[in-house]
């Protein structure tokens, strides 16, 4: 039996501030739409995809907060959406700012979902390793307040049996953590969806910065194939609101090979055919973890949070 899955990342330009749900749901349904026709049958877009990048911002007043975030999903904005990839038969990911009502209070999280075929939701991730900082930093031009605005994460790295495949989800800066892969791999994960918004500025030093591409590949290379998994990478890119973002949305196979990358920084769909056997290959073989893993070795990984060296030599 084939267990192959053509899949699609809907890499999106920039998304200006004063752009509404209803004219970025457009641009989503014409991606869509030219997915489909080029025989995708999932779809990954953007980490909050729906608006710009406001962690960028310091913001203060709670009306132009909320303004970024969704109550439901879908709601009456995006239902177009939902109604598409239904009628065409297509599944996505969506990354959007999540507002819940969970525990008595108001919650923020960065979020993604799964949506199927049918246009049901059968997963929702919330981001774990938010980057940045609680409080805006002085001297610096854009900031990354991503601490300020959601919470961690508290869903864990579930995945899901659908279409097919077992898949998971992450978000942005989850990629260059090796838990995030492990822990899904140790699921069975054969394709990990992903969605981002890098900028080139976001170390605020220059020898770094300059680097950023080369480690957005690096990080989703090594995780693809040190855990046997497809992973399908998805930008916000270009310049948005003076940010520029790097684009170099990539399909990669579990041999950590590239298999497709944007090579525009604007509304680019990619597409490449997944053969699931790949991931099976790899953990069948190098990758085995049952026979090879010892993990009565890696005990510091959940009991540590931070580095702790050995005293200074006498
Ligand atoms: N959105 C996001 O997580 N972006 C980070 C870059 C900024 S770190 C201050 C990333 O890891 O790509």
């Amino acid at each position: 039996m084939d267990r192959a899955i053509v899949v699609a990342a809907a890499q999106m330009g920039p998304i200006a501030r004063s752009a509404t749900r209803k004219d970025v749901v457009l641009r989503l349904l014409a991606a869509l739409r030219q997915a489909h026709a080029r025989g995708a049958e999932l779809v990954v877009f953007p980490e909050l995809t729906l608006t710009t990048f406001f962690p960028r911002w310091h913001l203060t007043d709670p009306a132009e907060i909320d303004a970024f975030f969704e109550t439901e999903m879908p709601g009456p904005e995006t239902l177009p959406l939902f109604e598409e990839a239904r009628r065409l038969g297509v599944g996505f990911y969506l990354g959007y700012a999540e507002l819940a009502a969970e525990e008595g209070r108001t919650r923020r999280f960065n979020t993604s979902i799964l949506v199927d075929r049918a246009g049901r939701v059968v997963g929702k991730y919330r981001k774990v390793h938010l980057p940045g900082y609680d409080a805006p930093q002085a001297g610096r031009s854009s900031q990354h307040l991503e601490k300020y605005y959601f919470e961690p994460g508290n869903l864990g790295f579930p995945v899901w049996r659908s279409m097919g495949a077992v898949m998971g989800m992450c978000i942005c800066n989850d990629r260059r953590w090796a838990e995030t892969y492990r822990v899904m791999a140790l699921q069975g994960a054969e394709m990990i969806l992903l969605g981002y918004n890098t900028p080139d500025d976001h170390t605020g030093n220059f020898d770094s910065d300059s680097l950023t591409g080369f480690h957005h590949q690096l990080s989703v290379q090594a995780g693809a194939y040190q855990n046997s998994t497809w992973v399908v990478a998805t930008a916000k890119a270009g310049n948005e609101e003076g940010s520029r973002m790097i684009g170099q949305s990539m399909i990669v196979a579990p041999s950590g090979q590239i298999v497709a990358m944007a090579t525009t920084t604007d509304d680019e769909v990619i597409t490449a055919r997944c053969d699931l056997d790949m991931a099976a290959l790899y953990r069948r073989t190098i990758f085995d973890f049952a026979r090879h893993r010892e993990p009565d070795n890696y005990r510091l990984i959940v009991e540590r949070k931070g580095p702790v060296a050995p005293p200074q030599e006498p």
